[in-house]
């Protein structure tokens, strides 16, 4: 047998044999992702799995250990196009690859469906942006959210329209998903408690781009305000339209249409201040500093700006990887009890949970959309 073919079988087993021995050595650890990265708010999506993203390539880059051993973090990421059965199917994709924890889902509608099944596995799940107040009332101990629930958010906003802005007349549009739905019911129950009235209430979907009809109806009752529940993707062909139609009331939403791509793809479509939107979410100026930075470090790393919830992911992969630390393990039985009573600081705020599994003390912030921006107009509580 030829010598130098010897030499290089020989080389490629010792190779193989080391690496072998490497990768026994240092345990991989999956977090799943998974947020709608297809379909019209594959942004939102996009935008979140790059905040898991970060968490991750950051705590590997500090050489992990858990429990005394070496650990690498794996991030899965997967698609749910924001559909429930997409999302429940993913669901079971990531218990049948035994994944660590997941983040996700980002929708409502995906988030509590998919609930279930991490439930019945014992995987802890983070939402970084499922706003319904379902999603924790379900009983489930694995069930967690870093943002606000959308009983607050729909309250917050109906006493400002009505109390602060005088806005009194009021239309609500919901494109009928689990969020828009319950976000815009919520609006109305406030507004009405601080004395508005609701004079057209219409429905659309959460594909819609053509929304004449119900702004004709509307723009008939001549409403200071339009509350939308529903997304980005409907509100900004929603105000190029009102444009058309002459319908200049203010238009009102939550975190779905609180984007700064909202604020640059609706470009001349509205006027500054037309549009308040709010966070589920949001940190005293104290805190802005971690922001910013994350804000610059997000911006270096995949060359665009945040569009609203990279900070959310970023602090709730961060929150399940201090957990598993804690508890020194990754088996999921064990770092559950870690996380459900943790506390820790974050990029969005302080990041500890209820019994239910809602963020405790969480802030909101609202926003009037101008010069193309997001401008900032109180944070509170
Ligand atoms: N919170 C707004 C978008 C996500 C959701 O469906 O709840």
């Amino acid at each position: 047998m030829h010598l130098g073919f010897v030499r290089t079988v020989l080389a490629s087993a010792i190779a193989l044999a080391f690496s072998g021995t490497v990768a026994a050595q240092e345990q991989t650890i999956t977090i799943g992702h998974v947020a709608p990265t297809s379909g019209q708010i594959a942004h939102l999506g996009k935008d979140s799995e790059n905040g898991a993203r970060m968490a991750i390539d950051e705590v590997n880059a500090k050489e992990p250990v858990i429990g005394g051993k070496k650990v690498k973090f794996v991030l899965m990421t997967e698609d749910d196009a924001a559909d429930p059965k997409q999302g429940t199917a993913v669901a079971q994709k990531f218990v049948d690859a035994k994944v660590n924890g997941v983040i996700g889902h980002l929708t409502s509608g995906t988030s509590i469906p998919a609930s279930k099944i991490y439930s019945d596995a014992g995987i802890p799940q983070i939402s970084p942006a499922a706003t319904n107040p379902k999603y924790t009332q379900q009983g489930y101990k694995t069930t967690f959210r870093v943002v606000a629930s959308d009983s607050r958010l729909g309250a917050a906003l109906g006493k400002y329209a009505v109390t602060d802005l005088k806005l009194k007349n009021i239309a609500v549009i919901d494109d009928r998903s689990a969020y828009g739905q319950g976000l815009a019911e919520q609006f109305a129950k406030a507004a009405k408690a601080a004395g508005g009235k609701i004079v057209s209430q219409q429905y659309t979907t959460e594909k819609s781009v053509d929304l004449n009809s119900q702004l004709t109806a509307i723009k008939a009752k001549k409403p200071d305000l339009i509350f939308f529940g529903g997304t980005d993707a409907v509100a900004t062909p929603m105000l190029r339209q009102m444009k058309q139609l002459g319908l200049n009331a203010k238009l009102m939403g939550g975190d779905g249409i609180c984007t700064e791509t909202m604020a640059k793809l609706a470009g001349d479509a509205f006027t500054d201040g037309q549009v308040i939107c709010a966070e589920p979410g949001g940190i005293q100026e104290g805190q802005k500093r971690q922001m910013d930075t994350f804000r610059e470090q997000y911006k270096q790393k995949f060359n665009q700006d945040v569009v609203i919830y990279a900070p959310y992911t970023y602090d709730a992969t961060m929150a399940m990887i201090s957990a598993m630390q804690k508890a020194g393990s990754a088996d999921p039985a064990k770092y559950l009890p870690a996380l459900a009573k943790g506390k820790q600081p974050g990029v969005t705020g302080t990041i500890a949970f209820d019994a239910h599994g809602d963020i405790i003390d969480g802030s909101l912030t609202l926003y009037a959309l101008a010069e193309h921006q997001r401008k900032l107009i109180a944070v509170t509580k």
